[in-house]
């Protein structure tokens, strides 16, 4: 569906009570940043996330969630959610994006959920993705993933009409990708290389004059990347991701899931269709949003929320009072 179709097939209601989900497990996370536990953090932010998905009115259903069900108790692959009273909608989540991140407490990591009709949203198997993304204002296509980096970075330079090396590539810092590093470098260009967190990565894209990156570039995760091609949905820019099927086990896994060439690039049109909505709320500083703060009478959050069908992109700041529920997280 184009961006101006049905502009009702998703509440609108929901642009904003998504928030609160975000803004919920971020909350709860944010108590167990910096304490170097991992899983004690993402506990709190799926607790979290599970109990204010439960309140929304949505017929809801998570295709990108904390694993298959046998591994994950909570918010697994499959799990319906929601009072069942409304759309039926598609789920792609992640609770606490970057959980390491936030265990050391280091900037970057975010509570996320994407929302989209029911069956428009890649069920993308827990493997790895090869990534490649630009912000909005380019033509399709202008960036391929099966073209060298060089190419990519030559073709992006001459389209936004500056020189190689005015361009910064977003990459994640691993072993993996030093050649992507090595051939970036060579044309001039600039690195920025993150720990973790290409959810962030892609969506930094989006906004070069903020953020200082004008393409991401890499593998990362299967299921951030159809996070990220719901933000992009909403925010415009383009992506493209190819998973990468290794074992006959994944092979099957795919299958069951749907997907049926295991070699196919998918544009993030195709990872995310439909009327979509994305919503994030930081739980540690970063370069897109600030983290939580606790303070002596309320506790402040930053979130984004974007909806594709209008491109509307909210930024919004909330004071919450410690004295109401949130006292009792
Ligand atoms: C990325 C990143 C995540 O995993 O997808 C990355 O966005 C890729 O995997 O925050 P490896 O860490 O195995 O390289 C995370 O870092 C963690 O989920």
């Amino acid at each position: 569906m184009s961006q101006t179709g049905n502009v009702a097939a998703l509440d609108r209601i929901l642009t904003l009570e998504i928030v609160r989900v975000t803004e919920r497990a971020a909350v709860s996370a944010a108590r167990m940043r910096g304490r170097g536990d991992e899983k004690q953090a993402d506990q709190a932010a799926v607790d979290a996330m599970r109990r204010e998905l439960n309140a929304l009115p949505i017929d809801g259903r998570v295709v990108i969630g904390e694993g298959e069900r046998d591994e994950a108790p909570m918010l697994y692959i499959g799990e319906e959610v929601g009072t069942r009273n409304g759309p039926k909608v598609d789920i792609a989540l992640d609770p606490l994006e970057c959980t390491t991140v936030c265990a050391k407490n280091l900037p970057n990591s975010l509570a996320v959920i994407a929302m989209a009709e029911a069956g428009s949203l890649l069920n993308a198997p827990d493997v790895y993705m090869d990534k490649i993304a630009i912000g909005p204002g380019y033509e399709p296509g202008l960036v391929e993933l099966d073209v060298a980096p060089e190419e990519n970075i030559r073709r992006l330079a001459e389209a936004k009409g500056v020189a190689m090396s005015e361009i910064t590539a977003c990459v994640l810092d691993r072993p993996r990708h030093a050649h992507i590093i090595e051939a970036v470098r060579a044309t001039g260009a600039a690195i920025r290389l993150i720990g973790d967190g290409d959810v962030a990565g892609v969506i930094h894209t989006t906004d070069p004059d903020q953020t200082g990156i004008d393409i991401y570039m890499g593998t990362g995760g299967a299921p951030e990347g159809v996070l990220a091609s719901a933000a992009l949905r909403c925010i415009g820019g383009q992506m493209q991701g190819r998973l990468i099927i290794k074992t006959d086990e994944q092979r099957e896994r795919a299958l069951k899931m749907g997907i049926e060439d295991p070699n196919k690039i998918y544009t993030h049109n195709e990872m995310a269709s439909g009327d979509v909505l994305f919503a994030a709320t930081g739980v540690t500083d970063g370069n897109l949003l600030s983290g939580v703060r606790f303070g002596r009478s309320d506790i402040q959050t930053e979130s984004v929320v974007m909806r594709s069908s209008t491109g509307t992109v909210r930024w919004i700041k909330a004071r919450h009072n410690k004295l109401e529920k949130f006292h009792l997280d």
